[in-house]
């Protein structure tokens, strides 16, 4: 059987399309039709990175089977802007203020295209991470690290049959940018779930490792530099040549915790904030390399602090163990 995250495809929606009932393709020509998912519940609106994440099913799914449906709308470029948009754009007053005027504008349909993420069948842990969710910090200390959170990627994290579809070439082999084979240093570059891949001011690449045996950060020792200067030295190149940025113009950064426990690379452009880039979260690959080199167990000895939803198992086996 297919696993959930093999299930993940991703639609851009044409700009020319009816978005209400058109079945809409996807790059491979695999058609999903819309029109057939019926939606049960908002999980999460985010109005600043324009998303909605819905739960539903399609009427073809299994009876208990659910699907997860992201909708999330396209920042508007200056390539975008013609001549003609501005002939196309239709208002209605909004307010007025001696220099402040504000219209509600109904946008042509070249402004108005977005993506379209569909998962499916949706796991109870999909469901919570695309759930609207609290927030709590958590510190934890090596000790914890071995007692509880090992056990819990053990049985309980996200399946990442994903990564091991790309690092095989079963799935998004169209997409991958460049590949080292190396069983060591070796990774894959290609664009996250996330991009859309037209617009470099969003870029948002992962380096995702050959070998299956590094789970996270806290693994990593100076056994690992060679790898992590290789992804570091070749991404950037491939980036620098393709999209003209600079070493200083681009963000790498590894998740801890992060999703799915195959390690891998965080890339996006510096203008960009991309989503996962805060404190208690992300850890610069620049520092992560340092901190290696100066210690080769940092990462195994240190309290780790992070942010992680208080709904979450995790979170309440490690805060049951701890006052923090
Ligand atoms: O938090 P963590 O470091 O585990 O982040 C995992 C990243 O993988 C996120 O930025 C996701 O958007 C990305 N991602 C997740 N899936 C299921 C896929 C996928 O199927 N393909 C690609 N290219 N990226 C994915």
């Amino acid at each position: 059987m297919a696993s959930a995250e093999e299930d993940v495809k991703k639609i851009k929606i044409t700009p020319e399309g009816d978005s209400n009932n058109d079945i809409i393709k996807n790059k491979n020509s695999q058609l999903i039709d819309l029109s057939k998912f019926l939606m049960t519940s908002v999980l999460n609106q985010l109005s600043r990175s324009k998303d909605i994440f819905i739960l539903g099913k399609f009427c073809d799914q299994p009876e208990g089977e659910q699907a997860i449906v992201l909708i999330n709308k396209d920042t508007i470029t200056g390539e975008s802007l013609v001549p003609a948009t501005f002939e196309n754009i239709s208002l209605s007053a909004d307010m007025g203020n001696d220099i402040y005027e504000k219209y509600i504008a109904k946008l042509p349909v070249q402004l108005s295209g977005g993506k379209i993420t569909v998962i499916r069948p949706a796991t109870e842990q999909h469901i919570r991470k695309y759930s609207a969710q609290l927030y709590g910090f958590i510190h934890e200390t090596p000790e914890m690290y071995q007692k509880i959170t090992k056990q819990f990627i053990e049985e309980k994290s996200l399946s990442h049959n994903w990564v091991y579809n790309i690092l095989e070439d079963k799935s998004e082999a169209d997409r991958v940018l460049c590949r080292d084979n190396d069983p060591s240093i070796g990774f894959v570059l290609m664009p996250d779930l996330k991009w859309d891949i037209t617009d470099k001011t969003t870029l948002y690449l992962l380096a995702i490792v050959m070998r299956r045996d590094i789970k996270s950060i806290r693994d990593l020792t100076k056994e690992h530099l060679p790898l992590l200067k290789n992804i570091r030295s070749k991404s950037l190149a491939f980036i620098t040549e393709k999209w003209g940025y600079s070493q200083r113009e681009i963000r790498s950064y590894i998740h801890y915790q992060p999703s799915y426990y195959h390690f891998h690379v965080h890339i996006t452009f510096c203008g960009y904030e991309a989503p996962g880039t805060h404190v208690g979260k992300a850890h610069l690959l620049e520092d992560v390399i340092d901190n290696i080199e100066l210690v080769s167990e940092f990462y195994s000895r240190k309290t780790l602090s992070f942010i992680y939803p208080t709904t979450h198992p995790l979170f309440t086996a490690l805060t049951k163990t701890s006052s923090t």
